[in-house]
């Protein structure tokens, strides 16, 4: 248990894939922590005081100072509890290649979410830079773990597997609601497997949304449009 002093609260978003990643990060180091469910239409006045710049989830506070980012966060966790769960490698090098592929993999879920509440239809070609950036990170990895990537359990999750499946790992919901392919097994085999094979672990499928909520939501922001748009990550 973490005593008053140490106490940690996760301000988040239920189908946020950015806060869902320092949530899946608090569970795997065994943090104990509170959780608050922002309403982003309606947002609170403890996030617009922790995060007054981006006045966005999530925002982690740990004895009662605000850090806000979720990449930023999950490097403040790895740092703050060195337990033998790391999430980057020691080699300064190493360090500095993960957290590339980190911003990397954060701007094509960013890219994702813009296709997704594009007015532009499927055919247009809203995706298109997705795609591209998805084929990138396919190469990418494929290079990053030359004999694959062997995940075992939960306790040997990284930084990027962290990043990943919380980015896609709801991809099935999107490509219903869209009618589509997102993660084609046949064009990006490496991050078709790698997720799925993150999404089977326990700890993941009981941190990520489910499915049919998660449908509804996107549907609902598919219908209405940018109004909501903060709804959708
Ligand atoms: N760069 C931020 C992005 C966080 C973000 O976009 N959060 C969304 C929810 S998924 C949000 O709070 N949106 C509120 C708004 O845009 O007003 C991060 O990595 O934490």
């Amino acid at each position: 248990m973490e005593d008053e002093n140490n106490k940690v609260t996760l301000h988040g978003m239920w189908i946020s894939t950015y806060a869902k990643k320092v949530e899946l990060a608090l569970k795997i180091k065994g943090i104990t922590f509170d959780y608050v469910e922002e309403d982003l239409s309606n947002k609170s006045s403890l996030l617009l005081q922790y995060n007054p710049i981006y006045k966005k989830v999530p925002v982690l506070l740990h004895r009662g100072k605000p850090v806000s980012e979720s990449l930023v966060i999950l490097e403040y966790i790895d740092e703050t509890w060195k337990n033998e769960r790391r999430f980057l490698p020691e080699d300064p090098y190493e360090r500095a290649t993960v957290r590339f592929w980190a911003t990397y993999c954060l701007q094509m879920s960013d890219t994702m979410k813009k296709a997704f509440i594009s007015d532009k239809d499927v055919e247009e070609g809203a995706f298109d830079e997705f795609f591209e950036k998805l084929k990138v990170m396919e190469e990418g990895m494929k290079d990053f773990f030359p004999g694959g990537r062997s995940i075992i359990c939960a306790d040997n999750l990284r930084l990027l597997d962290i990043i990943i499946v919380c980015s896609l790992g709801t991809y099935k919901a999107a490509e219903e609601v869209l009618g589509m392919k997102i993660l084609d097994p046949e064009k990006y085999p490496f991050v078709y497997s790698w997720v799925n094979t993150l999404l089977e672990l326990p700890l993941v499928k009981e941190t990520l949304p489910q499915h049919d909520k998660v449908v509804s939501r996107l549907e609902f922001i598919k219908q209405n449009g940018f109004t909501f748009q903060s709804h959708i990550s």
